[in-house]
C-alpha cells in the first residue's frame, strides 16, 4: 500500500535546506532583483524574479462554483464488519481500516466567506481503499432543495449573491433566493431544515453527516438493497444560536475552520459512526415517500439506523491548497458492492462533479494530484493531457490501446470474481418524458413531520429564521406567496411570521379553503398512501431531543484579574480537564496575573481580543480585588449577560457571585448561602467545590438553557 509519503512530490523544507528556483539551482538572494546598476531598471534576463512572478500570477485557480468554504482533515475509518450480507465492499468487511480525507464546507459564501453563517454544510468523505476511491458525498442536512439536477444552477443562481450588485455575500435572505423558493414547494421540507438550529453547527465534531440520496448495496451474490447513509458524531449534536453566529462571523470567521484544527492538533479528535438505513427491493413502493425523492428522509423510527464502522480524524492537511483546495469528489467514485439509483437528483450529479473538476484543476489528470490518488494500483491506457504526471513505460511496453497482442491485451478488464465493477443490472423501461412522476407529488408531509418533532424551544428558532429572512425581502407578493407555504407547514407558524413581516394574512379564510380542498386532497392522498408506512412524529430529528450530556471539546472563559481566588480557579480548572474541555483566562491585560495568594497564571486573552460569544461557558471565579476591577470594565458585564442571553451554562464563586448578581440576567437566581444551580446559573457562597464542579459540569453537559425568560435576542 501506498503512503501518504510516497504520494507527495516533495515536501518538506527542513531547518536546513536552500532556497532554489524550481529547476533546483539554488538561488542566493530573493530579495533584489537584478539591475543595471543599483538605481538602474530591471533586467529581463533576471529567471528569478520572472519565475517567483509567473507562478505567483497564477496562484489562484477557479473556487467552487457550490461549496467554495471548507476545511478538512485525514483520518481513518475502520469497519465493525456487520454487513458482508449487504455488501462485497471490501473496506466494509469487518476490522479494515481505511485511511480517509474528509473536507466540511458551506455552500453558498465565496472562499473568504464567515464560518458560522446559516447554510447546509457540506460533509464529503475520500475512502481510500484498496478497490478504489469511494467518495460520499454529502451534507449535514438528510433532504435537499430540488428533486431534478436540472434546477440545480436555478436553484444556484437564486442563493448566490444577486447579479447586478453581488449581495449579499453568504446568505440567503434576499428576494432572489425566497422568489425561487416560492416558486418551488419542493423545497420546503429542505428549508425547514435550513432555517432550523442545523444550519448553525457548534462545530464540525457537533454535526451529524448524510448521503441524501437513496444508494444501493450490492452482496456476493449480486443482490441489491436501497440505503441511507449517515453519519454520527461521537460527540452528539450542538448548535449555536443565530445572533451569536452573527457576531462570531465578524470576530471570528474562522471559527470552525479553528476549532477543527485546534481540537486535532491538541488530540480531541473528532470521531463519527457510519450508519446506514436498509430496505429491501420487495418493499420499495411501502412509504409514504418515493426512495428515488431526495427531498425526501427515511424516518429513523420507520427504519432504523444500523452502525457499521467508526472514522476518527487525526490529522490535519500538511498544506492548504494540496489538499483541502485540490481535492476532487464525484458521487460516482464508487467501489464493488456500492451503486447508485436512478434519483433524478444524483443522476445529474454523476456528470456534473467531473466536468467542473475539468475547469477547476486544469485539464483530465486531476486525479494524479496527491490528494486524489488512490492507493489502488492504476492501470489504462489513458495518456497524455494537461499536467500529465505519471510517465508510462512505453518504451517497455509500447502497446496504450485494448485489445492487443504485443503485450497479452494487458490490462484486461476484470470479472466479478476478479473485482471487476459490475453495474446492478436493473430493468428500465419507457418512454423518453420530460416529466416527473406523481410519487414526486407530496412537499408539505415532511416538512410538517421535522417541525413537529422539534422542541418548543428549537420551534421558535425556526419561527425567528423565517422572521429573519423574510424580513429581508422587498417584494410583498414574495413574503405572502411564502406565508402562504409555511401555513401548509403548519398554520401557528405561518401566522406568527406573517404578523412579524407585514403580510396580511387571514387565517379564517385560510382554513375555509382548507376545508373545500381537504374532500379533494383526501381523495387523492388517502386513496394512493392509506396503506403506506408513515410516522407523524420522529424525535431522532431534533437536536434537543437527542442531546450527550458530556463536556469533551468545550471552552469556557474564565474571567478574572489580579487579586483572584486561585483555589476556585484551580477546582474549575480540574473538573474541565478531567472531562476533556478547556479553561481560558481572559482579563484586563495580557502576561502573568497574581492571585490573592500570591500564584501566578498566564492570561490568554483580553476582553479587547475575545467575546463571549466563541466559548462554550463562563466562570468567575471570587478575590475581592479581581472582581472589583472587573466591575469597572463594562466589557466584562457585557461578556456575562450575552453568555446569559446565549443560554450558556454560568458560573460565579465568592465575590463573583456579586458580580454576576450585577449583570442584567433576567430570571437568573444566586446563591445567598452555599449552592444554588438555576437555568444552567451555578453559584456558590462557600467553599463547597465538589458539588459545585458537579453542578457546573452537568449545566455545561447540557450546552445550552433554553428555559431562560429570553425574548427577542436581537438578530
Ligand atoms: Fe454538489 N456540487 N451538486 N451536492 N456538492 C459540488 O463539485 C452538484 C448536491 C456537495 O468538499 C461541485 O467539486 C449538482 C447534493 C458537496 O469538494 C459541483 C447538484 C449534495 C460538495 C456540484 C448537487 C451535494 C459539492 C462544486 C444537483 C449532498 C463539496 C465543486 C444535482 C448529497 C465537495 C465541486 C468538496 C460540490 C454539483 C447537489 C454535496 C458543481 C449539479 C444533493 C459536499 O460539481
Amino acid at each position: 500500500m501506498k503512503t501518504d509519503d510516497d504520494k507527495k512530490l516533495q515536501s518538506v523544507d527542513n531547518a536546513d535546506t536552500f532556497l532554489t528556483t524550481n529547476t533546483g539551482v539554488r538561488i542566493s538572494d530573493t530579495d533584489n532583483s537584478l539591475k543595471a546598476g543599483e538605481r538602474g531598471p530591471t533586467l529581463l534576463e533576471d529567471f528569478h524574479l520572472r519565475e517567483k512572478m509567473t507562478h505567483f500570477d497564477h496562484e489562484r485557480i477557479p473556487e467552487r462554483v457550490v461549496h467554495a468554504r471548507g476545511s478538512a482533515a485525514h483520518g481513518t475509518f475502520r469497519a465493525y464488519g456487520n454487513v458482508s450480507h449487504l455488501t462485497k465492499a471490501g473496506f466494509l468487511k469487518e476490522g479494515v481500516e481505511t485511511p480517509v480525507f474528509v473536507r466540511f464546507s458551506t455552500v453558498v459564501g465565496f472562499r473568504g466567506s464567515a464560518d458560522t453563517v446559516r447554510d447546509v454544510r457540506g460533509f464529503a468523505t475520500k475512502f481510500y481503499t484498496q478497490e478504489g476511491n469511494y467518495d460520499l458525498v454529502g451534507n449535514n442536512m438528510p433532504p435537499f432543495f430540488i428533486q431534478d439536477a436540472i434546477k440545480f444552477p436555478d436553484l444556484v443562481h437564486a442563493v448566490k449573491p444577486e447579479p447586478h450588485n453581488e449581495m449579499p455575500q453568504a446568505s440567503a435572505a434576499h428576494d432572489n433566493f425566497w422568489d425561487f423558493i416560492s416558486l418551488t414547494p419542493e423545497s420546503m421540507h429542505m428549508i425547514l431544515w435550513v432555517l432550523s438550529d442545523r444550519a448553525l453547527p457548534r462545530s464540525y465534531h457537533n454535526m451529524e453527516g448524510f448521503g441524501v440520496h437513496t444508494f444501493r448495496l450490492i452482496n456476493e451474490q449480486g443482490e441489491s438493497h436501497f440505503v441511507k447513509f449517515h453519519w454520527k458524531p461521537v460527540a452528539g449534536m450542538a448548535s449555536l444560536v443565530w445572533d451569536e453566529t452573527q457576531k462570531i462571523a465578524g470576530k471570528d470567521p474562522d471559527f470552525n475552520r479553528k476549532q477543527l484544527w485546534e481540537s486535532i492538533e491538541q488530540g480531541n479528535y473528532p470521531e463519527y459512526e457510519l450508519g446506514i438505513q436498509v430496505i429491501e427491493e420487495k418493499d420499495e413502493f411501502m412509504f409514504d415517500f418515493d426512495l428515488l425523492d431526495a427531498t425526501k428522509l427515511w424516518p429513523e423510527e420507520l427504519v432504523p439506523v444500523q452502525l457499521i464502522g467508526k472514522m476518527t480524524l487525526d490529522r490535519n492537511p500538511d498544506n492548504f491548497f494540496a489538499e483541502t483546495e485540490q481535492v476532487a469528489f464525484h458521487p460516482g467514485h464508487v467501489v464493488p458492492g456500492i451503486d447508485v439509483t436512478n434519483d433524478p437528483l444524483l443522476q445529474g450529479r454523476l456528470f456534473s462533479y467531473v466536468d467542473t473538476q475539468l475547469l477547476r484543476l486544469g485539464g483530465p489528470n486531476f486525479q494524479e494530484i496527491p490528494i486524489n490518488r488512490p492507493v489502488a494500483p492504476v492501470h489504462n491506457n489513458q495518456r497524455d493531457g494537461h499536467m500529465r504526471q505519471t510517465v508510462n513505460n512505453d518504451k517497455q511496453n509500447r502497446t496504450n490501446y485494448f485489445p492487443n497482442s504485443l503485450n497479452n491485451s494487458s490490462p484486461r478488464p476484470a470479472t466479478a470474481a476478479e473485482g471487476g465493477y459490475v453495474h446492478h443490472q436493473e430493468k428500465v423501461e419507457g418512454h423518453k418524458i420530460r416529466k416527473r412522476s406523481e410519487s414526486f407529488n407530496d412537499h408539505y408531509t415532511q416538512a410538517r413531520l421535522f417541525y413537529n418533532s422539534m422542541t418548543k424551544p428549537e420551534q421558535k428558532h425556526i419561527m425567528e429564521a423565517f422572521v429573519f429572512e423574510l424580513g429581508k425581502v422587498e417584494h410583498l407578493h414574495v413574503r405572502e406567496a411564502m406565508i402562504n407555504h409555511v401555513a401548509q407547514v403548519d398554520l401557528a407558524l405561518a401566522v406568527a411570521v406573517a404578523d412579524s413581516v407585514g403580510v396580511d394574512f387571514d387565517e379564517a379564510a385560510w382554513k375555509a379553503s382548507l376545508k373545500d380542498a381537504a374532500h379533494h386532497v383526501a381523495d387523492k392522498v388517502t386513496g394512493a398512501l392509506s396503506d403506506k408506512k408513515s410516522v407523524t412524529d420522529s424525535p431522532a430529528l431534533s437536536i434537543d431531543k437527542n442531546k450527550k450530556e458530556h463536556i469533551k471539546g468545550r471552552k469556557v472563559a474564565v474571567l478574572l484579574a489580579e487579586g483572584f481566588d486561585h483555589e476556585a480557579y484551580q477546582q474549575v480548572k480540574a473538573m474541565l480537564e478531567q472531562g476533556n474541555a478547556k479553561a481560558e483566562t481572559v482579563s484586563t491585560k495580557l502576561g502573568k496575573v497574581k492571585a490573592a495568594n500570591g500564584q501566578e497564571v498566564e492570561v490568554k486573552h483580553t476582553f479587547a481580543t475575545t467575546a463571549s460569544v466563541v466559548y462554550d461557558a463562563v466562570f468567575v471565579p471570587g478575590g475581592e480585588k479581581s472582581v472589583q476591577k472587573l466591575q469597572q470594565m463594562g466589557k466584562a458585564l457585557q461578556f456575562i449577560e450575552e453568555a446569559y442571553q446565549h443560554h450558556k451554562p454560568l458560573a460565579a464563586s465568592g465575590e463573583g457571585v456579586g458580580l454576576m448578581q450585577e449583570c442584567r440576567l433576567k430570571g437568573a437566581s444566586f446563591a445567598d448561602s452555599g449552592l444554588k444551580s438555576d437555568k444552567g446559573v451555578v453559584t456558590l457562597r462557600g467553599t463547597d467545590w465538589s458539588d459545585f464542579t458537579e453542578a457546573y459540569r452537568k449545566a455545561i453537559g447540557q450546552h445550552r438553557h433554553w428555559d431562560r425568560p429570553i425574548e427577542g435576542v436581537p438578530a
